[in-house]
């Protein structure tokens, strides 16, 4: 993903382009969306950072809001610090279904993870994702279902469930060990970062792909960082099948 076009927007010039006062007057820093992945237009600014000496690896707290400053949940922060890398192996993870919803609606998980969709829901529920390569299916099932499912490619696993228009969820599969999902509120932190200047990306269900980049001083001991995030599209609330899983 390094080098990939559109890298290397100027930051300002980007904001002012999109008439945003409040953005623009943040400080200048090299922003890019993810036009391939992106199901539409979304805006990442810095607000702001923050260094404390005296230490090798850093913590980074994240607070991810929306453009009316409002926290988001469920935005999935990664950092690309070194090569790519997939779990250690025996990684696990698991989505549940209860109350014909996914529990949670959006993971994050390294690739090579192996994730498991346990239904705890006295319905049958058949899980599936067109999202190639990372597309599966479990058919109807009670329970436990018999094999958990490996994701081995980097990018967003949408699921649905074939019985229940109604059920969506994401799993978002990064190839960095340092990743984090933001929870109530928008915050998130990742440890063990490495001093440098690494590509920071984030995805939500509602904006799709930002990126911009994070510096670890060799000496710093915490960096926060606030993330404005866009949405892409505001539909009416009845007609967004998201809202009530992802809404705030
Ligand atoms: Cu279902």
């Amino acid at each position: 993903m390094a080098g990939h076009a559109g890298r290397g927007i100027d930051a300002s010039r980007r904001l002012r382009r999109q008439g945003d006062g409040r953005a623009a007057a943040s400080l200048p820093m090299k922003i890019s969306p993810r036009p391939a992945r992106l199901a539409g237009r979304s805006t990442l600014v810095l607000l702001a950072g923050l260094a404390c000496p005296q230490a090798l690896a850093a913590r980074l707290d994240v607070r991810v809001i929306d453009d009316r400053g409002t926290g988001m949940a469920d935005a999935v922060v990664s950092v690309i610090a070194g090569a790519p890398s997939a779990a250690p192996p025996g990684t696990r993870a698991a989505i549940d279904q209860r109350d014909r919803r996914f529990a949670p609606g959006v993971i994050a998980v390294q690739r090579g993870t192996a994730v498991s969709f346990p239904n705890s829901d006295d319905v049958r529920h058949h899980v599936y994702s067109f999202s190639r390569p990372n597309d599966f299916q479990i058919r109807l099932y009670h329970g436990e279902s018999s094999e958990p499912v490996t994701f081995e490619h980097r990018g967003i696993v949408s699921l649905g469930c074939n019985i229940h228009d109604g059920m969506v969820g994401f799993i978002a599969v990064v190839d960095t060990p340092h990743f984090a999902t933001s929870g109530t509120g928008g915050t998130l932190s990742i440890d063990g970062l490495p001093p440098g200047r690494h590509e920071l990306d984030v995805w939500h269900p509602d904006a799709g792909w930002s990126e911009t980049t994070v510096l670890i001083e060799p000496a710093t001991q915490t960096v926060r960082r606030t993330l404005v995030l866009t949405p892409a599209m505001a539909p009416p609330a009845a007609a967004n099948p998201l809202q009530s899983l992802f809404g705030d």
